[in-house]
């Protein structure tokens, strides 16, 4: 199934973008600026180039069209002089705004940051499963924005537009649209319920859990390949990675961890789409521990940390180990930088400096709680080995003629087990 998006006409040929913001007064500046830079980047990577750049100051966005008629008229001026034909919004719009907006501007195709968002995710998405989800959320979120501009997409025909839902799609009775979505979220619990049963065989195997988070563009998918060589796609893209990927990690004292790159965080990410990718992002809440990676040469690095960490909070894992990758450290430092601490590291995914470092903190996070045992099992018991095959990292097995001398690395849960045989901890 093809997963269509707004935005890109074809490859060599760019759709040019207006956007517009609102400050209001009292409203965090910088936060709105920083936002509005995003925006930018936001539509860049969906292809777009942007054609100008419009701020109105305003007490409180304007109900009917978010901005004041007058900046409407300005901006409907500007789409027509310069034949700009998509303006997109730094902010969430009702279906109603955007309905106003298009008509009163007339011949464009108005978005908001978060349909930009899912057009990205539309974009880049690879699996089944992160293809039915960016569906979903496109049917619950894009498709209802887009009543009433059946006819302009028609009319523009291979233009900016017809990479959403599609044009036959829209053109589609929402009876149908109704079912999809029904049928879409029955395939999408299939698939959590079998992750479920994946995640718990691999629980059951007692294996280390570490999940890599942090805020889109900050080097997750770097570091994932610097220690594994995991071959997955980094680029100076925002959300270049939408699908989670787990790959096995060999640390230096031979136990195997897994660890999980998963989708960036961005500031104003609406609850509905953070609801629309729960199940990949429930990677997170299954982790034993956390690394949030940090682009600590990016100006905005301790806002963006914010974010990851309200975001982390949100989804109920806040209680979870986890250590502060601060990333890209070979570009140097933007803001102030923070102070060396147990749970922080400096370190550069792409240069590799302090990956040593930071695999051995990676090796302590992974091995707090857990200690060296010897374990003698009898030759009657053997069925007990293998519980530390399963659950402990066995160092040593030297077979005895009562049976079997272990020494494994494990947690205490797994030496209660086997408690009765414990001969040295
Ligand atoms: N200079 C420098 N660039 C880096 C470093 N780590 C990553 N990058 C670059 O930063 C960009 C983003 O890296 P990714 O690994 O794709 O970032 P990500 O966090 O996975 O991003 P998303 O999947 O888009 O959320 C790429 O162009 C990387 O080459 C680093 O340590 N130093
Ligand atoms: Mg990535």
């Amino acid at each position: 199934m093809k997963t269509e998006t707004l935005l890109e006409k074809n490859k060599d040929q760019k759709t040019e973008v207006i956007l517009v913001t609102v400050l209001p007064k009292g409203a965090d500046r910088h936060a709105c600026e920083a936002s509005f830079d995003e925006l930018e980047r936001l539509a860049e990577t969906a292809g777009a180039t942007v054609y100008a750049r419009m701020v109105q100051e305003k007490e409180n966005p304007d109900p009917r069209t978010y901005i004041g008629s007058g900046k409407v008229k300005e901006l409907a001026e500007l789409c027509r002089n310069s034949g700009v034909e998509t303006v997109i919004f730094d902010c969430e719009l009702s279906p109603s705004q955007i309905k106003n907006l298009e008509n009163d501007i007339g011949d464009v195709q108005v978005m908001d940051r978060s349909m930009l968002i899912l057009d990205i995710f539309a974009l880049h998405a690879t699996s089944g499963e992160g293809k039915l989800q960016v569906e979903l959320a496109q049917l619950k979120y894009t498709v209802p924005r887009l009543t009433g501009h059946g006819t302009e997409l028609s009319r523009l025909g291979g233009g900016i537009g017809t990479r959403g839902p599609g044009e036959s799609k829209l053109e589609t009775d929402r009876r149908h649209v109704k079912r999809r979505m029904d049928a879409l979220e029955d395939a999408l619990a299939e698939l959590a319920k079998n992750r479920a049963v994946q995640r718990s065989s691999r629980d059951r195997s007692g294996i280390f859990k570490i999940a890599i988070a942090g805020y889109t563009n900050a080097g997750k998918s770097t570091l994932l390949n610097r220690l594994t060589a995991a071959g997955i796609l980094a680029e100076d893209k925002l959300f270049a990675t939408l699908d989670p990927t787990t790959r096995k990690f060999e640390l230096p004292c031979g136990e195997e961890i897994l660890l999980t790159d998963t989708v960036g965080f961005i500031r104003n990410l609406p609850h509905h789409l953070i609801r629309a990718f729960r199940s990949t992002l429930d990677e997170v809440c299954y982790a034993d521990a956390i690394l949030v990676v940090i682009d600590a040469s990016d100006p905005e690095f301790i806002a963006q940390t914010e974010v990851t960490s309200a975001l982390i909070e949100d989804l109920g894992a806040s209680d979870k180990p986890v250590l502060y990758v601060y990333n890209k450290c070979d570009k140097g430092m933007a803001a102030h930088p923070v102070t060396p601490t147990a749970d922080n590291i400096y370190i550069s995914a792409a240069t590799g400096e302090g990956a040593e470092e930071l695999v051995s903190r990676i090796e302590a996070l992974a091995t707090a709680g857990k200690k060296e045992y010897v374990f003698e099992i009898p030759s009657n018991q053997f069925a007990l080995i293998n519980i530390l095959y399963s659950d402990a990292t066995v160092l040593e097995t030297e077979y005895t003629e009562s049976g079997a001398r272990v020494r494994a690395v494990c947690d205490k849960k797994t030496a209660g087990k086997l408690s009765a045989h414990i001969v040295r901890m």
